[in-house]
């Protein structure tokens, strides 16, 4: 379930043909062969690269080749060799042989290189075959061609946002509004039993985020599915707290803030020290905008960014998606301010 999976194909160069060729100059008869060899195709290497978490960029762009080689020419030119291909494979990424199933590398550290397909030899040329009773080879050989291969490439995932509230509070919608995933979602508390995970692109940025299942008030002595699957969010970078505004809750916004916090807390200090987005969610069924503004204010108070966002209407969806993306990319975002009363 955590996994990333694609196929794709690379192909590394062909190696360059040998040249037949002989020397031809004036007053030299008879020259000897001078056919240069082929240049060695390029190789497919793959970078590990710190920079993508997901392997969202193969499923745009599942061909890669790298340039084959020049062929050899006469008096005595060797082809050049072609320029073989870097392609960014994120840390963690495992490589198989698509068609043997065989594991063929297991890229573990940023900068880690691997060549996945070699380029092919270049062939040599009829200068090579020249002995002293053979003085005019016409031998010459082609390019060997560039290895080919499908891959399977997998990658699990570790997410980079978690979302967190009380249960029923739309954090599967959401994740199913901002990301392919497709967690089961329903109109009952405790719906969400295992973790989800999407995949979800915004701007320049790639992140993976997590829908884990709801927390309740004494979570931690085990009520509701406890807090054990908050481990699945210790490693995040950023958490998107939701709090359903809606009336039918009939629970008031800010108490659910603070249990949620609460538990957070209890089950490790350092969750509720991570960044923080807090979300009114609902809020095309928030009827008294009341519960909205005394959530603001507790923001305000807080220091959190605040958004408002209903999963159904799609209000506030791009905001909150850009803005996840730009605290990942390690920006400023604004903290709420007070909200205004006065209009
Ligand atoms: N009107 C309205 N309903 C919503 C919105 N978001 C979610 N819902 C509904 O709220 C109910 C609960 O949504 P889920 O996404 O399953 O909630 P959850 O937070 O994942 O709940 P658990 O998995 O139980 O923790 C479903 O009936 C959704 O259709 C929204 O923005 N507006
Ligand atoms: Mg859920």
């Amino acid at each position: 379930m955590f996994i990333d999976e694609v196929r794709i194909r690379v192909k590394a160069g062909d190696g360059g043909n040998g040249c037949l060729a002989f020397r031809r100059e004036k007053y030299v008869p008879r020259g000897g062969p001078s056919g240069g060899d082929g240049g060695r195709g390029g190789d497919v290497v793959f970078v590990a690269s710190e920079h993508h978490n997901t392997l969202l960029h193969f499923r745009f762009n599942p061909e890669h080749e790298a340039e084959r080689g020049r062929h050899g020419e006469g008096s005595n030119r060797s082809g050049r060799e072609g320029a073989s291909k870097d392609v960014p494979v994120p840390v963690g990424t495992i490589v198989y042989d698509d068609e043997t199933g065989d594991l063929l590398h297991d890229f573990t550290q940023a900068g880690e290189r691997f060549a996945i397909a070699k380029g092919g030899r270049g062939g040599r040329g009829n200068q090579h075959f020249a002995t002293p009773t053979h003085q005019a080879p016409t031998e010459h050989e082609p390019g060997k061609p560039g290895e080919e291969k499908r891959l399977r490439l997998e990658l699990k995932l570790l997410a980079d946002v978690g979302l967190v509230g009380f249960p029923n509070a739309g954090k599967s919608t959401l994740i199913s509004r901002i990301s392919a995933a497709r967690p089961k979602i329903a109109d009952y508390p405790f719906t969400t039993l295992q973790p989800n995970l999407g995949v979800v692109s915004a701007g320049d940025e790639t992140f993976v985020v997590a829908d884990i299942p709801g927390l309740i008030e004494g979570a931690h002595l085990g009520h509701g599915l406890g807090v054990q699957f908050l481990r699945h969010i210790e490693r995040t970078r950023l958490l998107v707290h939701l709090v359903d505004v809606s009336e039918a809750t009939g629970r008031d916004p800010v108490d659910d803030f603070r249990i949620v916090m609460e538990e957070l807390e209890s089950f490790s200090p350092s969750l509720i020290q991570k960044p923080m987005f807090l979300v009114a969610s609902k809020v095309d069924v928030a009827q008294d905008t009341a519960r909205i503004e005394s959530l603001w204010a507790l923001a305000a108070e807080e220091h959190l960014p605040f958004f408002e966002i209903s999963s159904v209407t799609g209000q506030g969806l791009e905001e909150l998606k850009y803005d996840m993306a730009q605290v990942l990319a390690k920006k400023e975002i604004e903290a709420a301010t007070s909200p205004d009363r006065s209009n």
